[in-house]
């Protein structure tokens, strides 16, 4: 499509215009919202029903079969800010992947890297690089960029859980790779430890010595498992006077972020207790993986609640402020694109602010 042209009365101007036009040039001049004193966002807050997904996911898991072809049975979760396009906030695709039992989801690789949590159930088999990793429920599951995976379901219950992928940062970099992994029947291992976790989740503050090299650019880490992190939740809430506890999944021996675009945490709220309202640059996903909460996202005129309840997914836009309170004991895990910011010198955190009406 040929660049607009712009208009002018005066015919001197016009002609300019026209050869601008003509030449793939635009005058600066003429040209509004470029630059605006704080971020324009267009995807909004919204909230997927867990209810829904689940049921959804089923109805989907009846009709359509994974295998080659169809690779993946996931629902997208489209902002409807952002017209159309299948992505929860501007920077971050979040979906739910539904396998029924005895189902395998075949091998492929992709530079986008990708997360799963799990709200419910167990089961599942993820193999990244052909490492074992079991999904339960509360866990985080790395896949990150370029690692093969495929999911297995030896068992005969179906299971549901969340994907996060840092796909329209990748795309909006033009650096999107794809391909299969090797087309013989999906291996069906399972292990009572993945590698990853034999080495990396010795204890707390326990790196081994020696050993495998370290990956660059993510975490070797690749599981991280919901009774650890309620550990540390609760012994972070013991020291605290607040009702709240907040931690990062990071890299055991780097101390960094688990991937470099995505940024995850959890969250724990007591009952009636309310977090400080803060806002980032940056889109981020929540998922409520217990309790139920009061997800307040904006401010002023524009400020919208949301009732959560566990499956629920939140996307929360850039810069747009949120607060919550906990009605049950909540536990919200929260990704976002933080490292992509800090990395580049635009995260903006701020906290407490003086209007949260
Ligand atoms: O599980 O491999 O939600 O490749 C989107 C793309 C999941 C996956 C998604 C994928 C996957
Ligand atoms: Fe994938």
């Amino acid at each position: 499509m040929a660049t607009p042209k712009f208009g002018a009365a005066d015919p001197d101007l016009a002609a300019l215009y026209e050869r601008l036009s003509e030449t793939s040039l635009q005058p600066l001049w003429e040209l509004r919202g470029l630059l605006t004193p704080e971020p324009v966002v267009r995807s909004v807050p919204h909230r997927w029903a867990g209810k829904e997904l689940r049921e959804l996911g089923a109805k989907a898991g009846e009709l359509i079969p994974v295998d080659r072809g169809g690779d993946r049975r996931v629902l997208a979760c489209a902002n409807p800010g952002l017209d159309g396009a299948p992505y929860a906030v501007s920077t971050l695709w979040a979906a739910v992947q539904y396998l029924r039992g005895h189902e395998v989801a075949p091998a492929h690789r992709h530079t986008p890297a990708a997360l799963r949590f799990i709200v419910e159930g167990e089961g599942v088999w993820t193999l990244v690089d052909g490492d074992p990793l079991h999904m339960g429920t509360g866990d985080l599951v790395l896949t990150p960029s370029w690692t093969f995976h495929e999911h297995h379901n030896p068992g005969p219950d179906p299971m549901i859980w969340m994907d996060v992928l840092d796909l329209p940062v990748v795309a909006a970099l033009d650096a999107v790779f794809f391909e299969e992994g090797p087309s013989e029947q999906a291996a069906r291992t399972t292990a009572p430890l993945s590698s990853s976790e034999a080495w990396y989740a010795g204890g707390a503050g326990l790196v081994p010595v020696g050993g495998p090299g370290l990956p660059s650019h993510r975490s070797p880490l690749l599981a991280y498992r919901w009774a650890d992190t309620e550990l540390a939740l609760e012994r972070q809430m013991s020291a605290r006077e607040s009702g709240y506890a907040r931690l990062r999944y990071t890299d055991p021996v780097r101390g960094g972020d688990v991937m470099p675009t995505m940024r995850c945490e959890v969250e724990r709220v007591r009952p009636g207790t309310t977090t400080p309202t803060t806002r980032q640059t940056g889109g981020q996903v929540a998922c409520v993986l217990h309790g139920t909460a009061q997800i307040k996202l904006g401010a002023g005129d524009a400020v919208q609640v949301f009732d959560v309840e566990p499956g629920d997914i939140v996307a929360i836009p850039s810069w747009t402020p949120r607060a919550i309170t906990a009605g049950t004991q909540l536990d919200l895990f929260t990704t976002s694109d933080a490292p992509v910011l800090e990395a580049l010198g635009l995260l903006r955190v701020e906290t407490a602010l003086k209007e949260s009406a």
